[in-house]
């Protein structure tokens, strides 16, 4: 982890911008709280990825959050290409002053050289090969470069074509939690049982009628996180033998549901 936060801050020495990719069900969780120490005042653009699962209006608060703070950003879905077209403008206006007069000594003003960094399976490699499409061009190793580092001109930008990988702060077990739910975490990893019912108290909580639309359930949800559990292992036909419902196997599916947004498109942070 120390060796990946050097490596990190060395990269972020060659760029005007970083573009932090974060999580939009989960816009706080799936930071790495070191990255503002790391990359000091440098301009920055938020890039709320995977927004095609988040609360479409939860996104927009989060978006305007982070304009609060200064940052540029965006709310974007890097399978399906929505939104990565206004990234370029946003690293040209967040470079803004800083590149172009580097070009009032004669010269041209130079495109902006920006970075990604986010936190493992946030979407990165995804977002790069959206971002970069077809039209990828290296533009092969600068001066003062070290060798291997290779930029990609895209948009009127330089991006360095290796990503900053920086870990969240799974200490918090609120946050652990979150990565667990959403998928950021292997399962060997955390108790998946026990997620998926703290998951259940939470959608009984706060979306109750999305948990009995999705699982046909009629009337109220029992108020035991365990006794829904077996009630949804059941309406999916999940049996041990005999009539016991496999409660492991109802937590994995529970899991599997909510992070492909089959129970409604839900932001676990609030900003
Ligand atoms: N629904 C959705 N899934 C995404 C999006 N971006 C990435 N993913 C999924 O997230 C997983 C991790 O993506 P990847 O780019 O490999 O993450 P990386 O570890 O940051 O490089 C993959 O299974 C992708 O399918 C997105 O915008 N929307
Ligand atoms: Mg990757």
């Amino acid at each position: 982890m120390a060796k990946a936060r050097r490596l990190v801050q060395e990269n972020l020495k060659l760029v005007d911008v970083v573009i932090e990719l974060v999580d939009a069900r989960i816009p706080a969780s799936s930071r790495n709280p070191m990255l503002a120490e790391i990359s000091g005042k440098k301009p920055r653009v938020v890039v709320l990825n995977k927004a095609d699962l988040a609360d479409p209006a939860l996104t927009r608060k989060w978006e305007d959050h982070y304009r609060a703070l200064g940052f540029a950003a965006v709310a974007v879905d890097s399978v399906r290409g929505g939104g990565i077209k206004k990234v370029p403008a946003l690293v040209k206006q967040q470079a803004g002053e800083k590149t172009i007069s580097l070009g009032t000594a004669g010269r041209l003003p130079r495109s902006p050289r920006c970075m990604i960094v986010g936190i493992p399976n946030v979407g990165k490699s995804f977002f790069i090969n959206r971002l970069v499409g077809q039209r990828a061009a290296r533009t092969g190793n600068k001066p003062g470069v070290t060798k291997g580092r290779q930029w990609i001109r895209i948009g009127g930008m330089d991006l360095l074509d290796t990503p900053g990988i920086l870990w969240p702060k799974f200490e918090d077990p609120e946050v652990a939690y979150k990565l667990a739910v959403t998928g950021a975490i292997k399962e060997e990893v955390f108790n998946i049982e026990e997620v998926a019912l703290k998951l259940l108290d939470w959608l009984a909580a706060n979306h109750p009628r999305a948990l009995r639309e999705r699982y046909g359930i009629e009337g109220e949800l029992p108020g035991d996180p365990v006794v829904l559990l077996e009630l949804l292992g059941g309406k999916r036909g999940l049996f041990q033998s005999g009539m016991v419902v496999d409660t492991l196997k109802s937590a994995v599916n529970l899991l599997k549901e909510f992070r492909e947004a089959r129970l409604g498109r839900f932001t676990l942070d609030l900003p």
